[in-house]
């Protein structure tokens, strides 16, 4: 099923000043990370399993403030033998790598994030306070997989809001328009949010987090890094190498 599929383990030529920029704003965009003829290959799949996984049926007005604002879909790759190819695909990884400036990465979980029509916003958060991991070498890539405009209620990030603990006043960085296969990274600590879906379009998108390999598994001092332990990282202790049975390495530079 998978040797048709569009072959995802080709580095990408990443410029460095977009690793500079990274570096800087925490936040960045790499368009046509995947050609839009490669995300369609693989968006059938997606789809399928994304539907597959899917718990929430209530209409929008009946959820709360997250609920109303995407459907959460965990770990597609467990679903099917393509949307692991996807999540796997070694040139995302390697592109997560390289703008971390680190010689590996392991994959910490996959999100599909769909925005329904009429869907709401997503409010401002870090996301790294969800997670107990002791380094901030981590990464999530955002990708559609439909053409996405404005109005579909797209990322926008403060810049500079990855290398702060405390949080200020920040140039707001929204993302313009994007094509299937474009994608943003941001930093684990980067705040981000998105606006309302203003269209009758579903913005449907995939995102995959890394973090680096060699990582170990930081305090679960909140119920919310016990809960993502217990989730994303079983068995690992405080001091671990996070290294669990979901959490593979996906690129490592000595591979070449
Ligand atoms: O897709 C969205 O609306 C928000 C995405 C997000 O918060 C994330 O990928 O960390």
């Amino acid at each position: 099923m998978t040797e048709s599929l569009p072959d995802l383990s080709k580095p990408f030529a990443l410029r460095a000043d977009t690793v500079r920029d990274f570096r800087r704003d925490g936040h960045v965009i790499v368009h046509a990370l995947a050609a839009e003829h490669e995300v369609a290959a693989f968006r059938p799949a997606l789809l399928e399993a994304g539907e597959a996984t899917r718990h929430e049926r209530r209409p929008l007005a009946e959820r709360d403030t997250y609920g109303k604002a995407f459907l959460q879909m965990f770990n597609l790759w467990r679903h099917n033998e393509v949307a692991k190819a996807f999540v796997f695909a070694r040139r995302f990884a390697r592109v997560a790598a390289e703008l971390m400036e680190v010689s590996g990465v392991r994959l910490y979980h996959d999100q599909a994030l769909f925005k329904e029509p009429g869907g709401g916003a997503t409010p401002w958060h870090q996301d790294q306070f969800y997670w107990p991991l002791a380094t901030t070498h981590t990464i999530t890539l955002w990708m559609p997989l439909v053409p996405v405009t404005t109005d579909m209620g797209l990322m926008t990030f403060a810049s500079g809001s990855h290398a702060l603990g405390s949080l200020g006043d920040f140039a707001r960085a929204p993302t313009g328009p994007l094509a299937a296969g474009d994608a943003s990274f941001h930093a684990g600590f980067t705040l981000h949010s998105t606006p309302p879906n203003r269209t009758a379009t579903m913005r449907e998108a995939m995102t995959v987090i890394y973090f680096e390999d060699g990582a170990r598994v930081g305090p679960l001092d909140h119920p919310n890094r016990r809960f993502d332990r217990d989730v994303w990282l079983r068995g690992c202790e405080p001091g671990d190498l996070a290294a669990g049975r979901l959490n593979p390495v996906l690129y490592t530079r000595a591979a070449g």
